[in-house]
């Protein structure tokens, strides 16, 4: 297994659209470990492909108080079931170091995606789950916590990041 260099804000290749896993192979399999010995190094409860400069939709969340529950998700699709179901998160980034952000998310989603074998799941996630997923799929989308403070609260990050 390796440790994976994060890439941090304001790094242009965190801007990049991550591509559709297709393939199901050993290498696959290999990023997705190394995705989560990086995330565990860094205490970090997830961590999206994207982050390490590899540009497929690939995410590894650990949300257990024993880190010991690893999760993996592939293609991650997040269905919004109730609109005007929001919840406040102090949300922290590893690409953003030094800030946190009240970001408001829905709460009442359906999660798909699938695992590093190519079968399909569906869940509906609760609690930081439901948080962490949807911030990892902003990765994926190329959009950072950063993009939720705002103009004057970025020029001020964005000039102490490249100071
Ligand atoms: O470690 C992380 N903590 C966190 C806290 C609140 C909401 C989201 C997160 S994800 C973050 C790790 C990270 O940057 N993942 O992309
Ligand atoms: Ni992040």
């Amino acid at each position: 297994m390796s440790i994976l260099k994060i890439l941090k804000y304001p790094d242009p290749r965190l801007r990049k659209v991550a591509e559709k896993v297709s393939l199901f192979d050993k290498s696959l399999e290999i990023l997705s470990n190394d995705m989560l010995e990086t995330m565990y190094k860094e205490n970090g409860i997830g961590l999206a492909a994207t982050q390490v400069d590899i540009h497929k939709r690939v995410v590894v969340i650990d949300i257990s108080e024993e880190r010991d529950d690893p999760l993996v998700f592939v293609n991650p699709v997040v269905t919004v079931l109730d609109d005007k179901s929001l919840v406040p998160c102090e949300e922290g980034c590893l690409s953003v170091p030094g800030v946190n952000v009240e970001v408001m998310r829905p709460d009442k989603v359906k999660l798909n995606w699938l695992d590093i074998r190519g079968n399909n799941h569906e869940m509906h996630p609760e609690g930081l789950l439901t948080v962490c997923i949807q911030h990892e799929i902003d990765h994926l989308e190329g959009k950072l916590i950063a993009d939720f403070l705002s103009p004057l609260k970025q020029s001020r990050l964005k000039k102490k990041a490249t100071k």
